[in-house]
């Protein structure tokens, strides 16, 4: 196999070799193709998220519309063709590029006798293919009781499947006979309540690991972006993390942070899901908890790959942005990071200097440019910073240290009556220090401490 231009290995048809049910499945991918849309290859995403879900893409068909049909997604004399590409390619399975409603999707599979899937369902697909800590596990069954539940389908099977391990049905295998839907709902109803209170303990766990890492006051810096960006790789090459990396599409599921230092001072770098164009909203809502670690950051590495053509690049980038905002991540600090720089010529670099004066071209896969990556992150973190004084008696050796730990860059000289320190902290952090302040400058708590001395 060979690599394409984003780092990518080339789509094949199946993976020769590899035992999966789904490589039976033969998908025939369809897509309306919007006004104003030029896409050289408008199906390429689509093709590339089934090969991550296992399955051929054996043909496909693209419709040229304002919007798609609201009862059969392609116009009456499009679904002619359709029939024909179905049996010249020998499918057995179509797959749509958008979400498409129930009643669509019903119209289809009655019109073209095979299964017709969405975008949203291989993508669910995926997810729970690639969730692997329980978390990940609860989130994504989650998500995808919520899709089936919408449209009263596959629930029993799915139920079913838990035990029985989900290989054995590929994705759009239907379930059972209209007279098993309600059963299903009820069954689907109840185990998603269970699933939203186990998800709330996890919650509250992660609220106390945030706790403590408060506590240790290191600025929390999250990589974000579109699935593929080169994020755990850039998470490997700034902290020397073992994280893997995957040249299929949601790589990552569950959040790691791992810390780098850089001039003495220690930084939380958190890797987590990648986005997508049209990412259901179901697997937003679910994995609220892990996208939680994007929130609070004080800064977000928002990762592009540099070395996509101009117009997926500008998608990419825009369907990043409004998963951050719909997340809640819009005001946090970000920095726009251009990876693999490595696969693009000089010419190409300058313009993206241009578009992205504010950017950093980073390569995390030779290394190029993650010096000035990692003191760009220090100067804006150093922003949020507050300029403390203070004194620490000599019999407080072990606040001195907590001090250390947190400003390795601080400035300190030994005086009569203790060590004096010049530092900048977190505020929160300074915060505790505000009893040894100097010169008025304890951080937020010294008015307190004025009063008090006098
Ligand atoms: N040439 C080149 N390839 C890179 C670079 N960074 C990452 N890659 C490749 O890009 C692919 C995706 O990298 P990942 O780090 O898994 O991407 P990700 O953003 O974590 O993807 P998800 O976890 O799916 O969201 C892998 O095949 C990497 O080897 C780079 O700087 N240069
Ligand atoms: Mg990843």
């Amino acid at each position: 196999m060979q690599r394409n231009r984003n780092g990518r290995l080339a789509a094949t048809n199946g993976s020769p070799g590899v035992v999966n049910p789904r490589a039976r499945q033969r998908a025939l991918a369809i897509g309306v193709v919007r006004e104003g849309e030029h896409r050289e290859d408008p199906l390429a995403e689509l093709k590339e998220l089934l090969r991550t879900a296992g399955v051929a893409t054996a043909g496909e068909l693209t419709q040229a519309r304002a919007e798609p049909d609201p009862d059969r997604y392609f116009g009456r004399g499009k679904l002619a063709d359709l029939k024909r590409e179905i049996a010249a390619a020998d499918a057995n399975l179509v797959a749509c590029d958008d979400e498409l409603v129930p009643r669509q999707e019903r119209n289809l599979e009655q019109e073209l006798g095979v299964p017709v899937i969405d975008r949203t369902a291989v993508i669910l697909d995926i997810f729970a293919d690639h969730a692997h800590t329980a978390e990940g596990k609860l989130q994504v069954e989650l998500a995808q009781l919520e899709y089936n539940l919408a449209r009263m389908r596959g629930l029993w099977s799915h139920l079913e499947r838990l035990g029985a391990g989900r290989m054995d049905g590929g994705i759009g295998t239907r379930g059972p006979g209209e007279s098993q839907i309600e059963t299903d709902r009820r069954l689907a109803r109840d185990r998603i309540t269970a699933l939203r209170r186990q998800l709330r303990g996890v919650e509250r766990n992660r609220a106390v690991m945030r706790a403590e890492r408060d506590r240790a006051a290191l600025p929390s810096v999250a990589l974000a972006g579109y699935t593929n960006a080169g994020k755990s790789t850039l998470l490997n090459a700034l902290t020397g993390a073992g994280v893997g990396v995957g040249e299929r599409l949601f790589h990552t599921l569950d959040p790691t942070t791992r810390a780098f230092a850089h001039d003495g001072r220690r930084y939380l770098l958190t890797d987590t899901v990648g986005f997508i164009r049209k990412l259901p909203h179901q697997l937003v809502e679910a994995f609220k908890a892990t996208l939680e670690e994007t929130v609070l950051a004080d800064l977000i590495l928002h990762v592009v790959d540099g070395s996509e053509p101009e117009e997926d690049r500008a998608d990419s980038i825009a369907a990043a942005d409004a998963t951050l905002e719909e997340i809640g991540a819009g005001g946090t600090a970000r920095m726009l990071v251009m990876n693999k720089i490595d696969l693009v010529d000089d010419e190409e670099r300058r313009e993206l200097s241009l578009r992205h004066p504010d950017a950093v071209l980073v390569s995390a896969e030779t290394g190029q440019g993650l010096d000035e990556l990692r003191a760009k992150i220090a100067a804006s973190v150093a922003q949020g910073l507050t300029e403390v004084e203070l004194l620490v008696p000599f019999a407080a050796g072990e606040r001195l240290s907590q001090l250390h730990e947190v400003a390795g860059d601080l400035e300190r000289e030994d005086r009569e009556d203790g060590v004096f320190v010049r530092a900048r902290l977190p505020a929160a952090f300074a915060d505790r220090f505000s009893d040894l302040a100097v010169n008025g400058r304890g951080g937020r708590g010294r008015g307190r401490v004025r009063a008090g001395g006098d």
